[in-house]
């Protein structure tokens, strides 16, 4: 395998955000002659220019003119297109492409755990590493949660587990990725501007477990229809999840109130849900998983319960932010999918002002229409998707089209009477509007301090 040995084969990294500047320094740590190529010129890339090493030949701009025959093999960054010119034209001349993760996966043989699905990837890999810290394991934690996994071999540090998340984007350049453990949490539309279709989209998240064989494990969700219908390899161990089904061998389930994992069909309680932090339905899901997970690597049920219910969940993920006059402020920002905002939507029990919208994905916006007829009393629309949306919300539903994030915060509040909640949950991505759901979330954040400067801080 050309990988074998990369000492002086030339390489091009493609697209130089946080994949590219570790993939770049991870292969000229292996001894490869390294170029990278980004569509933004040198004046945009900040200070990530700094922190390349080995002074590789840099084509930024644009990779218009690059002579690709000098190159053995290009590491994609996952935000470039699979079917981008450039990626296309690499292939067809038979340089081999391959995604940062895929790069970074093929040094290592700690044992992998890879967290992918539509919907809680990083709440449930987050939750997965706690539980393994609280059970005396070793973990590096990243992939799609923003530290690539690069980085961790560059690092070298001693761990038992690499707890990833995996995203489709990271698929797309996927061959012999192998994890040992791994799980699609759930499927529903998400990606459609950037994948053909709901079927490639199922095909990229089943590369995930493709490599997998005998002393690998599955974990699979019983109660989503789209995984539970795979075809998972058949040497691989399957253990399920299920809130919904309590006859399940090896896994976790739900029965009533309780949590239980299962091990061999008999029952361990594991908490209440009454005790977990974090609420709604979908987090009972990934509780549940990250549950099955660390079980399956050993760790107690004490220390899993113990991990479970002290675990507050993460930035940008139904984090609450503050509350003025009564009117709850919950930033949502990484509800970047229609799945996502819905699940969110269904998980509040109060009065309802949803603020959504943002950078179109070309999916269908009908599971919105329905969770927002039966829980949201007002919609802000902000964003390039905001006349779409609008387009299939109903005319019994109040709705208000606003210029900003600040503006839209603005008007939840002044709408907003004691008991409602203001839920900023897109169902977009922000790059129309913003860098990152960051910096969307971080946005939100600073709105409503400026409503709580407003009032004064006399609460
Ligand atoms: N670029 C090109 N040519 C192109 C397109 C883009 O050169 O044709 C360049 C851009 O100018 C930019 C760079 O590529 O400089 C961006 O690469 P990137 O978007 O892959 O950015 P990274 O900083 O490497 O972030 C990526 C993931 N981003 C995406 O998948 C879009 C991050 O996931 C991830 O945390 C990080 O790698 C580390 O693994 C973010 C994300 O939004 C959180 N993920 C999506 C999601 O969760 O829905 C999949």
């Amino acid at each position: 395998m050309l990988l074998d040995n990369l000492k002086d084969k030339r390489v091009i990294v493609v697209g130089f955000g946080r994949s590219g500047v570790s993939a770049a320094n991870l292969l000229y740590s292996r001894g490869a002659v390294v170029s990278v190529t980004d569509s933004r010129g040198e004046g945009d890339l900040g200070s990530g220019l700094s922190l390349l090493k080995g002074n590789p030949k840099l084509f930024l701009g644009g990779h218009d003119g690059i002579d690709i025959s000098l190159f053995n093999l290009a590491v994609v960054s996952p935000g470039v297109p699979w079917d981008s010119e450039f990626l296309v034209s690499l292939r067809d001349a038979g340089i081999k492409v391959i995604s940062e993760l895929e790069l970074a996966s093929y040094y290592t043989d700690k044992p992998i755990i890879a967290i992918t699905g539509t919907n809680g990837k990083t709440t449930t890999s987050t939750l997965v590493r706690d539980m393994l810290v609280a059970g005396g394991k070793r973990v590096f934690l990243g992939g799609n949660i923003g530290v690539p996994l690069s980085e961790y071999i560059i690092g070298g540090e001693e761990v038992d587990y690499l707890v990833c998340e995996v995203s489709t984007f990271q698929m797309e350049g996927a061959d012999l990725f192998h994890p040992y453990i791994s799980t699609i949490l759930n499927i529903t539309e998400d990606h459609l501007d950037r994948h053909a279709d709901m079927d490639e989209y199922i095909t990229l998240k089943k590369r995930v477990y493709l490599n997998q064989g005998e002393g690998d494990f599955f974990l699979l969700n019983l109660d989503d229809p789209i995984v539970s219908s795979l075809d998972t390899p058949p040497f691989v161990t399957k253990h399920s999840f299920s809130r919904t089904t309590t006859t399940i061998a090896n896994g976790a389930f739900q029965s009533g109130d309780e949590l239980f994992l299962s091990d061999g069909g008999v029952p361990h309680t594991l908490c209440n849900i009454e005790k977990l932090k974090i609420k709604g339905v979908h987090n009972v899901e990934n509780v549940l998983a990250a549950a099955a997970i660390a079980y399956i690597c050993g760790v107690s049920v004490e220390d899993i319960r113990r991990a479970a219910v002290s675990f507050k969940g993460i930035k940008n993920r139904m984090e609450f932010v503050d509350a003025i006059d009564g009117i709850t402020f919950i930033n949502d920002s990484k509800g970047t999918n229609v799945g996502a905002a819905v699940r969110s939507i269904e998980s509040i029990d109060t009065p309802l002002i949803l603020i959504a919208g943002g950078k179109d994905k070309g999916g269908d916006y009908t599971p919105l229409k329905e969770a927002i007829e039966r829980k949201v009393k007002e919609v802000v629309l902000i964003g390039e998707a905001s006349d779409r949306i609008s387009s299939f919300l109903p005319k019994t539903v109040s709705q208000t089209m606003a210029s900003s994030l600040q503006e839209a915060v603005e008007i939840g509040y002044k709408r907003g009477k004691e008991g409602d909640t203001v839920l900023l949950s897109p169902a977009c991505s922000s790059f129309d509007m913003f860098k990152s759901y960051e910096d969307r979330g971080n946005h939100f954040r600073e709105a409503v301090k400026a409503i709580r400067e407003g009032r004064g801080n006399n609460e």
